[in-house]
């Protein structure tokens, strides 16, 4: 009779996990990085491309012992290298990618008709996703795909030398020509899809706290506003294998929009991210006004950011003030509340539940 009990208990316990078939979140099994610099995310760049020159043409004659005048020999100069962007899935930002990026020069042209090397091409590694923008604000490039290339700037052909000028009526002829110089031109490159949850909340909120507690970043977190002042992406592990990526986004104030505070940039990231995850602080009095205060931030910057999937996250709710506050909160918001401490560690993990039902719930509608 016992046995029997047990078993349909242990029946019913499989039919309710079964029901539920959400992945678990996992604790990462590796420490954090001990290194004292930590990396933060970059997603747009600003950059100057100059392709190299080309290499001149020489101007020579040969002079044989039988023959004084054997004629004009220079050879021609070498072409010089291309700036190219290459999509590939081996980097994940734009960290690697410099400021001003040069491609070598094509060698000169030499005696005895030796044409000088061509440059080889300089190659940036872009991630998968990346859109270039000329500097008049025109996508010029979409490397959408793995392996994809952009041009962004031809090196300059090489000069020729003398002995291109040679002819019947000009049999010594005491011209070359110069190598060409490369386009130098200014592209802004940004990244289509940053991360999958975006942290939007005020200065203070306890973002950084939140991605710490979560995944192995290591953003700086201290009792100040505007610690966060570039984003941070840290990745979250499931039992299905599946790693969805969080970004720490630079707190927002009112009227961010209009490019106060650290201004239309920041709100940008949110635009690059598939879930938004609203943090909201518990102690404060008010909170609701907060909660509308960014949406409105973010209805005013982009209207398309308030259809994606959100969650609100009320976060300090083990500061003693935080808990009228939450019983007042909850009644004036119509979005899902879940109610952490980023701190403590306090819900974590039915957060995290909830943020890969809604990753999946998208993932399938794509
Ligand atoms: N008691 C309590 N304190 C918290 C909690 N989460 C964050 N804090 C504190 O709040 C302060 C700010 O936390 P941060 O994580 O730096 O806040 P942030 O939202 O990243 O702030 P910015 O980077 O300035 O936008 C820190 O002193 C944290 O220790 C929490 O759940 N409970
Ligand atoms: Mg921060």
């Amino acid at each position: 009779m016992f046995n029997k009990t047990l078993t349909t208990l242990k029946i019913l316990k499989s039919a309710c996990k079964f029901s539920q078939n959400v992945a678990k979140p996992l604790r990462s099994k590796k420490p954090k990085s001990s290194t004292t610099s930590v990396q933060n995310f970059v997603d747009f760049k600003h950059l100057r491309v100059v392709g190299g020159k080309g290499g001149d043409g020489c101007i020579s004659f040969l002079s044989l012992w039988a023959n004084e005048f054997a004629g004009p020999d220079g050879g021609d100069g070498g072409n010089g290298g291309h700036v190219i962007f290459e999509a590939t899935e081996n980097v994940k930002d734009l960290n690697n990618v410099p400021s001003v990026v040069r491609a070598q020069n094509g060698e000169f042209g030499a005696n005895t008709d030796c044409h000088g090397k061509n440059a080889s091409h300089c190659m940036i590694k872009v991630p998968v996703g990346t859109v270039i923008k000329d500097s008049t604000g025109k996508v010029v490039g979409d490397l959408s795909e793995k392996g994809l290339m952009f041009v962004a700037a031809r090196g300059g052909s090489g000069g020729k030398g003398n002995r291109f000028f040679a002819s019947d009526t000009q049999q010594s002829p005491q011209i070359c020509e110069y190598g060409a110089q490369g386009e130098d031109l200014e592209y802004t490159v940004e990244i289509k899809s940053m991360a999958h949850v975006g942290l939007i909340g005020f200065p203070n909120a306890g973002k950084s706290t939140l991605l710490r507690a979560i995944s192995r970043a290591r953003p700086k977190v201290a009792p100040y506003p505007f610690t966060t002042l570039k984003p941070h992406v840290g990745m979250i592990q499931y039992d299905d294998y599946e790693q969805i990526a969080v970004a720490d986004l630079p707190g927002l104030i009112p009227d961010s929009h209009k490019n106060k505070g650290l201004g239309i940039q920041f709100l940008k990231h949110a635009e690059r991210c598939m879930v938004l995850l609203y943090i909201i602080d518990m102690s404060q009095a008010e909170p609701w006004i907060n909660l509308a205060t960014l949406q409105n931030e973010l209805l005013q910057f982009n209207d398309d950011l308030n259809q994606r999937p959100q969650i609100v996250v009320a976060n300090k709710i083990d500061l003693p003030e935080a808990e009228e506050n939450l019983k007042v909160f909850k009644k004036n918001v119509s979005l899902p509340v879940i109610s952490i401490s980023a701190k403590l560690g306090t819900n974590i993990e039915e957060l995290l539940k909830e943020i890969k039902i809604i990753y999946d719930k998208k993932s399938k509608e794509k």
